[in-house]
């Protein structure tokens, strides 16, 4: 699509076919494809550009299907997806995001369900879910040109979103299910769920050093990243935290409370000494400011603010992360700069560069998934709304809104021509 025109420019099927171009029933679609013919869905959610030295060089985006496990990658210089990779020894994958720095070797995707591994042994028909201690799930890298699965990580809990810091050592992943609840109930127990960190180079090392074993068929090596492992650490935040965002300064990870009205801010530049024991976990959280209900993700403009989705609110709340910080020690300020709703129940927002070093606070998409009373009524099934904002100025103005067929999820703005210079390009 483009911005700020919000227009549909072209369609990119990747997990469906589609008749319009032939997608997964031509021969040559049918190639790429592989594997995956199989499937006649896909359930899209995160869409990420590769990326070198932290800025979007423009070359692959990558994208996640929850439903059948996969990840397929689109080449951008012809717009049609290229790779399928289906991961295995786990389900779901959900999170997924880039390394950033020095650039995309690796794809990092979160398998969101925890499954049964008892004996090393995966029958996944629902048996032994009285025994949940047999469960887990894994972190993924998987390497950006072969598309080849690199190595797992089993961890404790489940995992959620996840994001990649700038020094290309550290990604985090929400943890909503520390429970290992069996049941949505169980999932929403504690108080608290947690942050996953995980070292990059560790795991590289270890891998290296043969620390690993595989799974069933699949040569993928395992390593265990579990409580106690020196290839992770576990930041306790509360409660079912979804989205993880890095700022665009490389300072924060900042998970999304979910159930809780707020959001942690967790120091990127401590986590060294909590992986040399030298601190506590929640020494790492900074700030933990309470902005509304439902915080889902967060997007940041490059001049200090953060804009948080809040899903039941159907707001967007901006505040200012320095503001946070000095609250959470017991300033008296105020971190809010402005709440402005949108129509409805907002997941993702995300603005111009966000995810780059070169997050140029122009304009923030915000993707509300049940729109109810802002186009014709075609129902029962509405058209969702695309809205388009302002956020060059003090203030966000709402600009446009458009409708979207059911279920916006997730979008990302990158320039036109990120090759070149990003100075005077104008709206992209
Ligand atoms: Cu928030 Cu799948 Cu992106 Cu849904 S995750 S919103
Ligand atoms: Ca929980």
């Amino acid at each position: 699509m483009g911005i700020p025109s919000m227009r549909e420019l072209m369609r990119i099927p990747v997990f469906n076919q589609e008749g319009a171009t032939g997608w997964g029933i031509t021969n040559e679609s049918r190639r790429v494809l592989g594997d995956s013919v199989k499937f006649l869905n896909g359930d899209t959610h995160h869409p990420h550009i590769s990326m070198t030295d932290g800025s979007y060089d423009g070359k692959y985006l990558f994208i996640n299907d929850k439903a059948n496990t996969r990840v397929a990658r689109i080449r951008l210089d012809i717009m049609k997806t290229d790779k399928i990779t289906t991961i295995p020894n786990v389900q779901a994958i959900h999170g997924l995001r880039l390394q950033k720095v020095p650039h995309t070797k690796y794809v990092f995707a979160n398998a969101e369900f925890p499954i049964p591994h008892h004996d090393d042994d995966i029958v996944n028909d629902g048996r032994g879910m009285e025994n949940p201690e047999g469960y887990y799930t894994m972190f993924n890298g998987i390497d950006a040109e072969s598309m080849e699965v690199a190595w797992q990580v089993i961890v404790d809990g489940n995992l959620d979103n996840t994001d990649a810091d700038y020094t290309g050592r550290f990604v985090a992943s929400t943890c909503y299910n520390s429970e290992k609840g069996m049941t949505l109930q169980d999932t929403m127990r504690a108080e608290r769920d947690w942050v996953v960190v995980f070292d990059v180079e560790a795991i590289e090392a270890a891998v290296e050093a043969g620390e690993f074993k595989t799974l069933g068929d699949s040569e993928v090596p395992v390593v265990d990243g579990r409580k106690g492992s020196k290839l992770t650490r576990y930041i306790p935040v509360p409660k079912n935290p979804h989205g993880l965002n890095t700022s665009p300064d490389g300072k924060y990870f900042i998970a999304n409370g979910k159930l809780s009205p707020t959001c942690s801010i967790i120091a990127i530049d401590k986590l060294p000494e909590l992986f040399d024991d030298a601190i506590e976990p929640r020494d790492t959280v900074v700030g933990e400011p309470e902005l509304g209900l439902g915080p889902l993700h967060t997007t940041f403009d490059g001049r200090g603010n953060a804009y948080t989705t809040l899903f039941i609110d159907s707001q967007i709340a901006k505040w200012n992360i320095e503001d946070a910080i000095s609250a959470y020690n017991g300033e008296e300020v105020n971190y809010l700069r402005q709440k402005l709703d949108v129509h409805y129940q907002p997941g993702h927002n995300h603005a111009s560069l966000t995810e780059t070093k070169d997050a140029d606070g122009k304009w923030l998409v915000v993707l509300s998934k049940f729109s109810k009373d802002r186009f014709l009524p075609v129902g029962p099934l509405r058209p969702e709304n695309d809205q388009l904002i302002d956020i060059s100025g003090e203030e966000m103005k709402l600009v446009h809104d458009g409708p979207a067929f059911a279920e916006p999820h997730d979008c990302i703005l990158g320039a036109r021509r990120p090759d070149q210079p990003q100075e005077g390009l104008g709206p992209r």
